[in-house]
């Protein structure tokens, strides 16, 4: 007998900001993949989110960059299928709802925001746009009523304040948005950086040694995993794990497979040496047919471009039935 509990609808998606990551990867875009056959989903690259940093735009790389993270999202496993994937800023809804959501919430509850915090720290001037940046997410997520929101752990307070915005927003107006819960891995929701384990691996951070990309190829996987930041021991005591070789241990699991347990057995008592080539080889192996697949999806941009209008019009059909209800209750035209 078929199904017929209705499936849940699923909202996430990244800012074309730079080259991916394998923090993204892990932490948002597996968790995707893993979950894609039993929802309804939503993945968006959201480009307008791209714009809290002006000073950084270039137009004409704001869009390739765009192109790659759809072509990265098909080469995940991302299935069209069974997915909508479309670039933000072609759906103009998403704007719309924004701003009534920045006149409903208070400077009160975004002044608690941390990741703002620490996202302008040490920039000369910042952007009311980054301030608000946790609202316009709000309004991706409510515009398509999402049930779940599957992100990295960073992405908990901007969850917790889309509640309580959809919440103030029916106490004002009457409508009823679907609260979303956050959807996190229990391992890997944090990849911290290979240079600092103390500090997320991020797109923005500069240091050559931070991140592993995507795209990178496997010299330099096996380079930056080579001198990745561990602890003044020699070897790995699965007990006692400081947070750069839980890091590296972390990173494996992920793209090894299996469970913690078996993850820890591997390395318990290996040198820093094998434990980093360990790693390097999962990564290696788990990247190479992502990395093939983007260059067959990427290399053909008419038809991405193609895909993904044809995927911003579906969306956009949904976010104009949310949003005519939402004028409605508002009292605009
Ligand atoms: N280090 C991480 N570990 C696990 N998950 C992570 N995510 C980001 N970094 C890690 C998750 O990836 C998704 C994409 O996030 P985003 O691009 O919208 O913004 P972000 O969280 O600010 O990501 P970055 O990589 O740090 O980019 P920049 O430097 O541009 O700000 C989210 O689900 C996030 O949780």
């Amino acid at each position: 007998m078929a199904d017929s509990k209705p499936k849940k609808t699923v909202f996430s998606g990244i800012q074309p900001t730079g080259d991916l990551h394998i923090g993204n990867l892990i932490g948002a875009i597996s968790l995707w993949v893993k979950e894609q056959d039993k929802h309804d989903n939503i993945f968006c690259i959201v480009d307008l989110h791209a714009l809290t940093y002006p000073e950084e735009i270039q137009a004409e790389r704001l869009k390739s960059n765009s192109l790659d993270v759809a072509a990265l999202y098909l080469a995940c496993g991302i299935d069209p299928e069974k997915s909508l994937v479309f670039i933000q800023s072609q759906v103009r809804q998403h704007s719309e709802l924004a701003w009534m959501l920045n006149c409903v919430t208070p400077m009160g509850w975004m002044n608690r925001m941390t990741q703002f915090k620490s996202k302008s720290e040490g920039r000369e001037t910042v952007g009311v746009g980054l301030y608000a940046y946790p609202i316009l997410q709000a309004a991706d997520i409510l515009l398509y009523h999402a049930d779940l929101v599957p992100v990295g752990e960073d992405q908990r307070q901007h969850i917790e304040i889309t509640q309580d915005i959809a919440e103030r927003f029916e106490h004002l107006f009457g409508y009823h948005f679907t609260r979303p819960e956050i959807l996190v891995r229990q391992v890997g929701a944090r990849i911290m950086g290979l240079d600092d384990p103390e500090a997320k691996m991020s797109k923005s951070a500069s240091k050559s040694g931070h991140a592993i990309r995507v795209l990178d190829p496997p010299a330099t996987i096996l380079k930056k995993l080579k001198s990745a930041k561990t602890d003044s021991r020699t070897a790995v005591d699965a007990s006692d794990l400081s947070p750069g070789v839980r890091n590296l241990v972390t990173i494996y699991h992920a793209f090894a497979g299996g469970s913690w347990d078996s993850a820890l057995k591997r390395f318990d008592g290996s040198g820093y040496g094998a434990l980093k080539t360990g790693v390097a080889e999962a990564v290696i192996a788990g990247l190479e047919p992502v990395q093939r697949r983007f260059h067959e999806i990427r290399d053909d941009e008419a038809g991405l471009v193609r895909f993904l209008t044809r995927s911003a019009e579906a969306a956009a059909e949904r976010a104009e039935a949310t949003m005519r209800d939402v004028r409605k209750a508002v009292g605009v035209w």
